[in-house]
């Protein structure tokens, strides 16, 4: 295959961020590493084989970088400025769609500004997508933060097959309507001949939102549009590269990681885990209060029972982002100090992002893993514990709020709005007869291993291109 950046492509993956991050050696010389992440190890043997780019934005603000080969395909970067970022990204897609998309949690932000800068940068999206493509080629659209790109690459070039996928939840009606661009936003995502959806519940949400528009029809999994065309709606719930982490959680390198893991933890009998991007919708604060107090009840005895939670830092210049973590130190810090052991804390806490390795090294030693999300689209942790603990003898707690719940029925469902009950289900998962938990396991496990991301993207990808 060539080295050289090709003209065109017939395969285009275009999302926010591209699936490489620039590392800077000693020497000052600048290379581009793969960055970890379902969607790019999902994606990338499509890539390879089929030849594709990959068009995206680079991470620098107020930067020019050229295109450039990668592991079997083109990088295409979308320049953003310092202003862009702060209203297409921070405000617009994450200060104004993702509180509206999850529940509205948060108060979601209106700015005219922010909206301006959100079409003029999907504008810009489109554009360079419609410069790459050739003649007739497949594009993918990834997230919220591109749902225009659809309408406008339509506009510029009707030859192409475009697909679009959405990776958050789309709310009901009911929720979305408050949006004061509501119609223009729907009108956007239309521009795909198939659009995809987490799970079946934003596929209905969509179409009777879709349906609200001037003669726009739309009933089991198709939108007709009033120019004649038919849009496909289904749901293709994302998953992760099971066999690749499970391989990777029983490599020497990382059992070896794990031993000393839990020795720095103090070799406890029982270790909590939970591991998250710090963002108001995966449930942190409930989750913290509830392990906290079955802590200060004696529930949990902190002389044999650790609770290890990594926070992967987020969006930090977001006003709700900073509040949260301001949070949460103080009710970690507040659970710690009040403890009866001198011997360790109840709760490690670390507001860092691990290498990969690492984390399956966490994932290998948590006797219960705890996924408490208040709104998630699948949540792909759930199934990352899954794929690392070959042994049976753990189990996973599991908020109903994620997608992920409607594959992994045996898990130990939460409502993480119960604090009571979310208490009570730790305790149940922890002492539940270890047949029992065997049981659970066995299923979620071969549920995670039949529905692995390359079934994900293949789905999606043969519906797409089939006439
Ligand atoms: C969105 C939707 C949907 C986390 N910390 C570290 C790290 N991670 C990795 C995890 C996992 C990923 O980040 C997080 O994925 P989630 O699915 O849990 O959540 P979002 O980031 O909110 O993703 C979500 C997903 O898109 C896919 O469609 O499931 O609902 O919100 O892969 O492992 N990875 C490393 N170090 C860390 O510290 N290496």
């Amino acid at each position: 295959m060539s080295e050289s950046v090709q003209e065109k492509a017939s395969f285009i993956v275009v999302a926010n961020r591209l699936p490489v991050d620039r590392v800077s050696g000693d020497d000052d010389q600048v290379s581009w590493r793969t960055s970890p992440g379902g969607l790019v190890t999902a994606l990338e043997p499509v890539m390879q084989s089929r030849g594709g780019a990959w068009i995206g934005w680079h991470g620098a603000p107020d930067e020019q970088v050229e295109p450039f080969h990668h592991q079997g395909y083109d990088i295409i970067p979308v320049p953003l400025s310092s202003q862009d970022v702060e209203q297409f990204y921070e405000g617009f897609s994450n200060a104004t769609l993702w509180p509206l998309f999850h529940d509205c949690i948060a108060e979601p932000v209106f700015h005219r500004e922010w909206w301006d800068c959100f079409r003029k940068v999907n504008r810009r999206f489109a554009q360079a997508v419609a410069e790459r493509a050739d003649n007739g080629a497949t594009v993918w659209v990834q997230d919220y933060q591109l749902m225009l790109v659809p309408q406008y690459l339509r506009e510029l070039r009707p030859d192409l097959r475009i697909g679009f996928f959405l990776h958050i939840p789309f709310p009901p009606p009911e929720l979305f309507s408050r949006l004061p661009w509501r119609s223009e936003i729907i009108e956007g995502v239309l521009g795909s001949d198939l659009l995809g959806f987490q799970f079946p519940g934003c596929v209905s949400n969509f179409i009777r939102v879709a349906r609200r528009l001037p003669d726009v029809e739309g009933a089991r999994g198709r939108v007709h549009l009033p120019d004649g065309r038919m849009v496909s709606i289904k749901a293709f719930p994302i998953s992760i590269d099971a066999v690749g982490m499970r391989d990777l959680a029983n490599s020497p390198e990382v059992r070896a990681e794990a031993e000393k893991l839990r020795h720095e933890l103090g070799d406890p009998q029982t270790i909590l885990f939970g591991v998250d991007r710090l963002d108001y919708s995966k449930g942190l604060r409930g989750r913290v209060r509830a392990i906290g107090e079955l802590f200060d009840s004696h529930q949990l005895d902190p002389e044999t029972t650790v609770f290890l939670q990594l926070a992967t830092p987020s969006r930090e210049r977001v006003e709700e982002y900073r509040a949260l973590r301001g949070d949460i130190d103080l009710m970690v810090g507040r659970i710690n100090s009040e403890s009866d052991s001198l011997a360790r804390s109840p709760i490690a806490y670390r507001y860092t992002s691990v290498p990969r390795e690492t984390l399956a090294a966490m994932y290998q030693i948590a006797d219960l893993m705890i996924v408490t999300p208040l709104r998630d689209g699948m949540n792909l942790v759930a199934k990352e514990y899954l794929a690392c603990r070959s042994r049976n003898d753990s189990a996973l707690v599991l908020s109903e709020f994620a997608g992920a719940a409607l594959e992994l029925k045996q898990a130990y469902m939460v409502n993480p709005y119960d604090i009571d009950g979310m208490k009570a289900t730790i305790l149940k998962a922890l002492n539940d007869p270890p047949r029992v938990k065997a049981r659970k396991m066995r299923a979620m496990r071969k549920q995670v291993f039949e529905h692995d991301i390359d079934l994900w993207a293949d789905s999606f990808l043969t519906e797409l291109e089939s006439d």
